[in-house]
């Protein structure tokens, strides 16, 4: 199948088209672009929700209990659980298939597990492209999963419309990074497994330092991030997290939407720039070979790294 009859099938809402065109996309494969850019009239629909946390905060088990919630509203959901430290074949992910077991079988859910560690544009670039695709599909709500509470999870969230946090009673070291302001991309905060000891100290906590940041929209209105308490596994609190999401969703009007969106697609266009200027140079054979061949006179002195780079970067493809 060529590109656009593979962007027609995913438009046409065909599953295993999609699931090719995701491997397309992540893999960075011939034509990947081209089928972005053929479906870039169909993304936008989507609403989308980054769940990030330390891992066994119970974020898959979380992400279960919410798709359960949208699907009796009604809603179709796509998951997407990003984890670049484990491999394709890894437990982890393994676990989260488990985990998301009352779900998976349903056919208005779709599951997709992604360890793209090599990706040129780096992780979140590739996460927010599969997004789009999942979008261009007709998904109503896409969550993406991430572990982890460093800069680049805080990266593949900021991709998305509404950024959780998910911390635990045991948290006291994620509340530490969040006194040091890492963490200012979340819109709600949740405090999972509510049935351990310490749970309302640490919303507490939380709420103390969640209170002083807003969000100013368009015409001037705020978003109060908030913390909430549940219990993944028996669903306690879920639905109320549930009623949060989707009223940040409703907060979200259309131009306070196209604020956040036009942000991202700004973002997403220099990004663009960037990985086609890096893939177009890597791509070149000639400059793998001539750095290869001529690091010698750098170590020996003879040419320093930057002229070496500017000359590999004036070197034409072979014909
Ligand atoms: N006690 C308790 N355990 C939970 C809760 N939520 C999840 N767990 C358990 O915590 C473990 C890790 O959950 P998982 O969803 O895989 O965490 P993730 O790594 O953040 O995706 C599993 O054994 C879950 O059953 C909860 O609310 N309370
Ligand atoms: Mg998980």
């Amino acid at each position: 199948m060529n590109v656009a009859d593979l962007a027609d099938a995913v438009r046409q809402r065909r599953l295993p088209a999609l699931a090719r065109a995701i491997t397309v996309v992540e893999n960075q494969a011939p034509g990947f672009e081209e089928i972005l850019s053929r479906l870039h009239g169909d993304v936008g629909r989507a609403y989308r929700i980054g769940v990030t946390g330390p891992p066994g905060a119970g974020k898959s088990t979380l992400v279960d209990a919410l798709a359960g919630h949208f699907r009796a509203r009604g809603l179709t959901v796509a998951v997407v659980a990003v984890d670049p430290t484990s491999p394709m074949s890894g437990g982890a992910l393994l676990g989260d298939r488990v985990r998301m077991e009352s779900v998976a079988s349903d056919p208005g859910v779709f599951i997709r597990s992604m360890a793209t560690r090599g990706a040129v544009g780096g992780l979140a670039m590739t996460t927010l492209e599969v997004c789009d695709l999942l979008d261009a599909f007709g998904f109503d709500r896409i969550v993406v999963e991430t572990v982890g509470v460093g800069q680049s999870e805080m990266a593949v969230a900021a991709t998305t419309d509404t950024a959780l946090l998910v911390l635990v009673p045991e948290s006291g070291d994620a509340v530490q990074v969040l006194k040091a302001g890492v963490m200012e991309v979340a819109h709600i905060y949740v405090v999972n497994k509510n049935d351990r000891p310490g749970a309302s100290q640490v919303t507490a906590e939380v709420g103390e330092l969640i209170s002083i940041r807003r969000e100013i929209g368009s015409d001037g209105s705020e978003w109060m991030p908030r913390v909430l308490e549940t219990c993944a596994t028996s669903g306690d609190g879920t639905g109320a997290l549930c009623d949060a999401i989707e009223e940040r969703g409703e907060w979200l009007t259309p131009p306070r939407r196209a604020q956040v969106v036009r942000a991202r697609l700004i973002a997403h266009t220099r990004a663009v720039i960037d990985r086609s200027r890096q893939l177009e140079v890597w791509s070149n054979g000639a400059v793998r070979d001539a750095l290869d061949r001529r690091i010698n006179e750098v170590l020996q002195g003879e040419l320093s790294t930057y002229d070496l780079a500017r000359q590999l970067l004036d070197t034409r493809p072979l014909p």
